[in-house]
């Protein structure tokens, strides 16, 4: 054949054909080809066989999924939460008188106050019981806001308790607080919340015991519960029963429903 496009090639003596040229250029687009599809095949089995996250939490996903799609969670959460950045307070005088009910999975009814200890586990394993009047003898915190369900109501109500914060310091859980999550549960463990660190954390956050100078009611989650203003109610958890702490989400009863894991406002 002639040779019509190869270079005068002055070392080789023979000089590529036509034919030798597209042999050659299919053979490096294969070569490129194979390497493309074995290396997103075995990309693919790595996810595939990677192990799959708490079943409920995220629907299955698998971990590394889960874990890029925190990452871009943390990033948006950086950027937009500031601990300093307080909720509206209202006047006390605005605050319902009558506060709302809603769902009492795992809490409603009363529950004998004997029969009630905080437990808080700590990361070197042991568990703290905490009665009612030791979180009462602790700074006493306020706040008069509006809360809000996802269902689409919201009322002004007023809480009384101890700042999370505060709480924290008082049982020397400093070491906890450095972890991503904290996980609550009722006593009969039926809903479960998982907070990030910061939300819980923000002055805001209270362990709350009294509504309207009332000590709280069974239909409001006695005789302790979560008041956590940055949250929509789903995770303002009545009657808190065991307090965890994680680099891991904990179970969260909503976000297995397929509710928003974070849901701040
Ligand atoms: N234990 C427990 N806590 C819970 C719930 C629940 O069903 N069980 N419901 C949540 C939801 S969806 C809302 S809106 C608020 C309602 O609190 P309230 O009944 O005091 O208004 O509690 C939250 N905490
Ligand atoms: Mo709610």
């Amino acid at each position: 054949m002639k040779n019509l496009f190869s270079k005068k090639n002055k070392s080789s003596k023979k000089p590529i054909t036509v034919e030798q040229n597209i042999n050659r250029k299919n053979f490096i687009s294969f070569t490129i080809f194979g390497v493309y599809a074995a290396s997103a095949y075995s990309g693919w089995r790595w996810l595939y066989k990677s192990q799959i996250e708490t079943a409920g939490i995220t629907a299955g996903a698998h971990k590394p999924l889960r874990r890029a799609l925190n990452k871009t969670e943390l990033f948006f959460r950086r950027l937009t939460f500031n601990e300093n950045h307080l909720v509206k307070t209202y006047p006390r005088s605005m605050a319902a008188k009558k506060i709302r009910h809603n769902s009492d999975i795992g809490s409603g009814g009363v529950l004998p106050p004997e029969f009630w200890k905080l437990k808080v586990k700590k990361i070197s394993g042991e568990t703290l019981q905490i009665t009612l009047d030791e979180l009462m003898k602790l700074p006493k915190t306020a706040i008069t806001y509006d809360f809000k369900c996802v269902e689409g109501w919201d009322q002004i109500s007023h809480w009384e308790g101890v700042s999370f914060r505060d709480f924290m310091a008082n049982f020397k859980l400093e070491a906890e607080s450095k972890l991503e999550y904290v996980g609550m549960e009722t006593p009969d463990k039926r809903y479960y919340v998982g907070i990030d660190m910061p939300s819980a954390m923000h002055p805001q956050t209270l362990l709350a015991y009294q509504m309207n100078d009332e000590p709280l009611n069974g239909n409001h989650g006695q005789p302790l519960r979560l008041i956590i203003p940055v949250k929509y109610g789903i995770k303002n958890l009545k009657r808190i029963g065991t307090i965890t702490f994680s680099n891991n989400r904990p179970y969260d009863y909503w976000a297995e429903q397929g509710y928003d894991y974070y849901s701040g406002l």
